[in-house]
């Protein structure tokens, strides 16, 4: 049986504010500002028991192995004797935002009936361009079943930057669907992430049957939206967009319907919510999912809700007749201060749950014990201006080894 799992990225120890992202507005305007790592991921695991509560699949990652030494030794250097910024670089948890970890074709799509994971290179920013091995390491273990099959990445300099600019629409989980690929090409003063070259070879690669390509507006990532899932999220037959999304918007409609006939596009025009609201609010980066009664929920960032011209529109539309029928509030502002809404949290992998390492799956005893761990060994604080000190360094290993050992994960301490 096929069904839908999101795997979350475990917020880790060493999250941190030091706006290292450009073109994430919410990375730079909270740039030099105190995080709380242990409230961050906490939020997470909330996160995370909320969604088992709707009666959802659930699995995690782990945080990496921080500060990355093997990647400060490949610039030739170290922990003590990196730059700052080098430094906050290789002390980035931002392999919490599990959306990037990787692009997931799912056996249905695909030529040889497998479901193929590529991991994302992360290459345009400096502190997720060294992810990608940990993320492999992780994915080695979780879908080792010959039922998947995991790729690396593409080769830079084509920038890749995962699910988080792809989307896939069938009739269900389980069915064949059409796989859009939507790449930047200029956004402004701010760099396109995803690009073509890149999703043209994860496609190729995983073999997907229908691959839609299709240009982000440059508008939308001159306004902030650095992936796609910042503006758009789509869900079985389900396409929540705004409008300015897309940069040939009609053409690729078009192409869709001829692709899934069935397809709904539930489209919000941007004179009631504009693209600055949008992505200020996080409104596209919700999880839109299907519940087990088959009615569709968009778990969305409390921002949403606290924005009024978005909550408006999202009420009259949870009104009206269309498919998506609950809004489901999450607090993840740890996360969303950093640019990373419930969406980018999660990887979602349509697959059948038997077939992943149990390890990585989870339950609410295992997410109970996994917040102790953090409860008990996550930092409460970190000033970015404190980032140099061993101490640090060494809580920060600490915790991921307690929560690696508590989850039988000890084969990835060096990762
Ligand atoms: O890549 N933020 C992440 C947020 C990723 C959001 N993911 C999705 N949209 N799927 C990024 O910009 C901030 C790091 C810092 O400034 O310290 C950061 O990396």
């Amino acid at each position: 049986m096929l069904s839908e799992i999101n795997f979350d990225g475990i917020i880790g120890p060493s999250h941190n504010y030091a706006g290292l992202s450009l073109g994430n507005l919410a990375s730079a305007k909270n740039a030099g500002g105190i995080s709380q790592p242990r409230a961050a991921a906490l939020q997470g695991v909330e996160k995370m028991c909320a969604n088992l509560r709707l009666g959802l699949h659930q699995g995690f990652f782990m945080p990496l192995e921080r500060p990355d030494t093997a990647w400060l030794a490949e610039l030739g250097t170290t922990a003590e004797e990196a730059d700052d910024r080098l430094l906050a670089n290789a002390l980035s948890a931002s392999s919490m935002w599990a959306a990037n970890a990787a692009t997931v074709s799912p056996a249905p799509d695909t030529r040889d009936g497998k479901c193929h994971l590529s991991v994302a290179n992360l290459v345009t920013m400096p502190h997720r361009s060294h992810e990608w091995p940990g993320t492999l390491a992780q994915f080695k273990l979780a879908f080792a079943h010959p039922a998947f099959a995991v790729h690396g990445p593409v080769p830079p300099p084509f920038g890749d930057e995962g699910a988080a600019s792809h989307m896939r629409l069938c009739a269900t989980h389980g069915t064949a669907g059409v796989e859009v690929f939507v790449y930047g090409i200029t956004g402004g003063p701010f760099p396109a992430r995803q690009h073509v070259e890149a999703s043209r070879a994860v496609a190729r690669t995983h073999g997907v049957n229908r691959a839609l390509f299709v240009q982000q507006s440059e508008d939308a990532i001159a306004a902030g939206a650095f992936h796609n899932d910042v503006v758009a999220v789509a869900n079985e037959r389900v396409l929540f967009t705004h409008e300015r999304a897309f940069a040939e918007k009609d053409t690729f409609y078009a192409d869709l319907r001829t692709a899934l006939p069935e397809v709904e596009i539930v489209e919000v025009p941007a004179n009631r919510v504009s693209l600055a609201d949008a992505i200020q609010s996080y409104l596209f980066n919700a999880q839109l999912v299907t519940l087990p009664d088959s009615g569709m929920a968009l778990i969305l960032p409390t921002e949403a809700r606290d924005n009024v011209p978005v909550w408006s529109w999202l009420q009259e539309m949870v009104a009206g007749n269309g498919p998506i029928r609950q809004l489901v509030p999450v607090d993840v502002r740890q996360s969303m201060a950093n640019g990373g809404g419930p969406a980018c949290l999660r990887l979602r992998v349509v697959c059948n749950a038997a077939d992943v390492d149990p390890r990585f799956l989870a339950d609410e005893a295992k997410l109970d014990a996994v917040a102790a761990v953090i409860t008990k060994y996550w930092p409460e604080a970190i000033d970015p201006t404190e980032l140099r000190s061993p101490t640090l360094w060494a809580d920060i290993r600490r915790a991921r080894a307690a929560l690696l050992s508590t989850l039988s994960l000890d084969a990835l301490l060096s990762n």
